[in-house]
This record gives structure tokens, C-alpha cells and sequence, in this order.
């Protein structure tokens, strides 16, 4: 693992580092708009106080912290891996370029000592998973490893009840910023309920000390909505989401490349505005999470 110099130094201080992951620049997005997301998120990062470390593997070796130029390289070049736990080790063996997702940036975060990581919209269960059992490896990091993930809720091609069941399972509290239910990636609200309404990021840093102080294993979801003028309506996004997950089972499309190949048919399908959208909230995520971090390692250092 290679950790940048800057980075290095301010968890060594106890200062705030936001982790931020590689797939959503390689597999999410399209090129140029995925580098320049990714730039603007990390200034998002810094605007809001703390430091951004973007994750990714680079010819076999675990960066925590890439370059503008490397990020560059990364939502450029063709054939990057997407990275999830059971491909890191061959990735890294046969000194590959990956890509990680929410579950290795989950895992690299920790090995490097950083307790808060900013996305987009996380994995869950897929719609179908009672015959596919295509359910994210996302949700079982969350479960085992100390790392708080704030997001949009998990993507809007998946089983939002399911994916809560399974969040549930592994023990994840799912926390909401100012909104009484869980947030729906594209769509403002989801409409199903979480375990706690917060108003103020300090509140969900107190939620991160009281977990880390009892030694509960495991991480924390913070669900943050799409901003109001960036959301699409449920009535619009829903049947072009139906359509893309048909035109997947009729291609025969599954497993790791069902999420990259959904978010990009839906991307055309709506002519760029849920690119538009995914940029947003990523961006919105980026501000709360770098807010949350400052007051989590405030209250850390105050023990
Ligand atoms: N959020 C986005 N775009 C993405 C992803 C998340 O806005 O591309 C990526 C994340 O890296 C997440 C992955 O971990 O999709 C989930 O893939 P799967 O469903 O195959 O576990
Ligand atoms: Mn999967």
C-alpha cells in the first residue's frame, strides 16, 4: 500500500482524511466528466476542511491517495478492473490496475487508518437477487469493517427493501440527513424508514465515537438525499430503470457487470441526466462526509 505524503501526515495528526473510490471514475461514469467529478470532489473535500484520499490500484499496488494525474490516467485508460474483495489479491499479485469499489475502498480505508469514505450510491441487493443471489459485497464490508460510508442511498437499480433487510442483518446503522427516510440514489426519498434523523454533522460523529467506544465492529451508513433541484421524479427515472434492467437480462448481462452496464444504459436512456444527477449528489455527499469527518476527529482527539 502506498499512502501519499499528505495524507499520511494528517492522520498521523488526527486530522479529518475522507476516502473517496476509484470505480465510480472507471465504471460509473464516462470520460471526461468521470475526472473532472473526481477532481471536483476531492476540492469539494477540502473546501469542507478535511483531506481527500482517493483509493485505486495501481500496477499492483494499493494507493490511498492518487494524484490528479494518476486519477487522470484512471478515468482515461481502458481495461481497468473493477476491483471487489475476492479480485484484490489477484490484482495485486499479477500487478494489474483496479479499480475499487465501495467494498475494497472500505477495506484499504481501514488498512490505512481512515474511518469516513464519501460516494455516490452504494451496492446492495439486486432486484431478482430471490433467484440470481446477486446481492454487493458493499453490504458485507459495511457489516465487519470500522468505516462510515455516507452516500445517496444505495443505486436505484436495486431491491431497496432487501438491501435495508441485509444492512439490518449485518448490524449497520443507517442514519439520514434531515430526511425521515432512506434516500434513493436519482429520487430524493426511497419512502422507507431508517434508524436515525440527524440534523447536524456532529451528531452523526457522536453515532461513530459511541460505536468505536464500545467495540462494535462494523461500519456506519449515512444516507444523505439527492439535492432537491438536481433529483429526478420517481414517475420519470422508474420505467427507464425497468427498461435497462430488461434489456440486461435479455443481453444476458450479470454479476460485476451488471452495475457499470445499468448506470450507463440509463445514462442514455435519459439523454445525460442521471449523469447529471449522479454528479450532484456525489458532490453533495462529498460536503456532508468531509463535515462529518471534521467532527469526528475532533471529538476523537478531545478523548
Ligand atoms: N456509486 C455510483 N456509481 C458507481 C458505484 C457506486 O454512483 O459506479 C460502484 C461502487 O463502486 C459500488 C459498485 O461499490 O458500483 C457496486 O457494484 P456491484 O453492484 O457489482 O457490487
Ligand atoms: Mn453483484
Amino acid at each position: 500500500m502506498r499512502i501519499n505524503q499528505e495524507v499520511k501526515k494528517a492522520l498521523d495528526e488526527g486530522r479529518a482524511v475522507v476516502a473517496l473510490e476509484s470505480t465510480i471514475i472507471s465504471h460509473g461514469m464516462p470520460y471526461p466528466k468521470n475526472v473532472a467529478t473526481a477532481l471536483m470532489v476531492e476540492k469539494t473535500v477540502r473546501d469542507n476542511g478535511a483531506i481527500p484520499a482517493t483509493i485505486g490500484i495501481i500496477d499492483g499496488e494499493v494507493v490511498v491517495g492518487m494524484t490528479p494525474d494518476e486519477i487522470e490516467e484512471f478515468g482515461k485508460k481502458a481495461g481497468i478492473a473493477k476491483v471487489s474483495k475476492r479480485d484484490m489479491p489477484i490484482i495485486i499479485a499479477t500487478k494489474g490496475w483496479g479499480a475499487t469499489t465501495v467494498s475494497t475502498t472500505i477495506l484499504a480505508a481501514k488498512a490505512a487508518g481512515i474511518s469516513l469514505f464519501v460516494t455516490g450510491g452504494i451496492g446492495g441487493v439486486h432486484r431478482g437477487a430471490e433467484t440470481t443471489w446477486d446481492v454487493s459485497r458493499d453490504l458485507y464490508e459495511l457489516g465487519s469493517e470500522p468505516v462510515t460510508v455516507v452516500c445517496a442511498g444505495c443505486k436505484a437499480i436495486l431491491d431497496v427493501d432487501k438491501t435495508l433487510e441485509v444492512l439490518e442483518t449485518q448490524g449497520v446503522p443507517v442514519l439520514s440527513y434531515k430526511e425521515e427516510t432512506f434516500a434513493n440514489f436519482y429520487c430524493r426519498s426511497s419512502g422507507k424508514p431508517v434508524d436515525y434523523v440527524f440534523n447536524e454533522p456532529i451528531e452523526a460523529a457522536r453515532v461513530m465515537s459511541a460505536q468505536k467506544d464500545f467495540g462494535l465492529k462494523g461500519g456506519i451508513l449515512i444516507s444523505n438525499p439527492c439535492p432537491e433541484e438536481d433529483a429526478l421524479p420517481h414517475s420519470y427515472i422508474d420505467s427507464i430503470i425497468d427498461q435497462a434492467i430488461k434489456e440486461a437480462d435479455e443481453k444476458g448481462v450479470k454479476g460485476k457487470d451488471s452495475t457499470p452496464f445499468l448506470l450507463k444504459r440509463v445514462v442514455e436512456l435519459t439523454g445525460g441526466d442521471s449523469l447529471e444527477t449522479n454528479i450532484h449528489l456525489v458532490i453533495n455527499n462529498a460536503v456532508l462526509g468531509a463535515k462529518i469527518a471534521v467532527e469526528y476527529a475532533r471529538l476523537r482527539k478531545e478523548k
